[in-house]
């Protein structure tokens, strides 16, 4: 029976699986970024985080406690690799004087240490929380230049509307940081004039799925700024940052 079961085995050898990378590794933060000064609960979502022991930050200072840990449940036709599917939840007390930048977490397990991961902070000043519902141009939520919207897609076909108060001539920029930071979102961005009609649309940027969109208003007038996912996906795993400036 032995000498059966090695035949099988040389004739066999791609049947034979290798057991999972034990290194741990973190793909990316929910949410994407934090606000200077405050006290926040991010999960570290990746490879082997279940096993994690001790979180510290290698630049940055922040105070970080682990307050839970585990599997994480993997969308379907997701891949691990991909999205991770462990997880650790940390509380980050933010400095205050965190300026804009990253955090640079590192999370321990038995078998060693993750590679430091950026967690982004955003001046208290400037950071903006998604509100839901905000799924049409009624209940857009609105925003001003110079600010950072911490949000998600958050169910498959979620859309999320952000109004802008724009005057003739105002040259704005509009920026998503998601896919590039390990997000699972594959962000569209669309500006729409009052009325609806389209005035910009990007999906993919030019070194990133993220969209960056730099627009001249033709009128004044509220315009409203549509975020989506390219494949109407949509969950935990899709957070993002919008960024909304306004050139002089
Ligand atoms: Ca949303
Ligand atoms: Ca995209």
């Amino acid at each position: 029976m032995r000498s059966l079961a090695l035949l099988a085995l040389l004739a066999f050898p791609q049947d034979k699986k290798d057991p999972p990378p034990p290194d741990p590794k973190i793909l990316f933060f929910t949410p994407l970024g934090v606000k200077a000064g405050e006290t926040v609960k991010v999960i570290a979502r990746g490879l082997n985080l279940d096993k994690a022991e001790s979180v510290a930050c290698a630049e940055g200072g922040a105070e970080l406690k682990i307050k839970s840990k585990g599997k994480a449940a993997l969308p379907k036709d997701a891949e691990a690799a991909a999205l991770g599917d462990t997880q650790v939840e940390i509380e980050v007390k933010v400095p205050k004087d965190a300026g804009e930048g990253p955090l640079a977490l590192v999370v321990t397990t038995p078998a060693g240490k993750a590679p430091a991961h950026p967690l982004l902070v955003v001046p208290a000043d400037k950071f903006v929380r998604e509100k839901e519902q905000n799924g049409g141009f009624s209940t857009a939520q609105p925003i001003e230049a110079g600010q950072w919207v911490d949000g998600a897609v958050s169910a498959p076909k979620d859309v999320d509307v952000f109004r802008i108060a724009g005057k003739a001539g105002e040259r704005w920029v509009f920026e998503v940081l998601a896919h590039r930071h390990g997000s699972a979102l594959d962000p569209v961005l669309t500006l729409h004039a009052e009325g609806g009609r389209q005035l910009a649309a990007q999906d993919d940027g030019a070194s990133s799925r993220d969209p960056l969109l730099r627009v001249m208003l033709p009128a004044d007038g509220p315009y409203y700024l549509s975020l989506i996912d390219a494949h109407d996906q949509g969950g935990a795993t899709h957070p993002y940052l919008l960024h909304v400036t306004r050139e002089p």
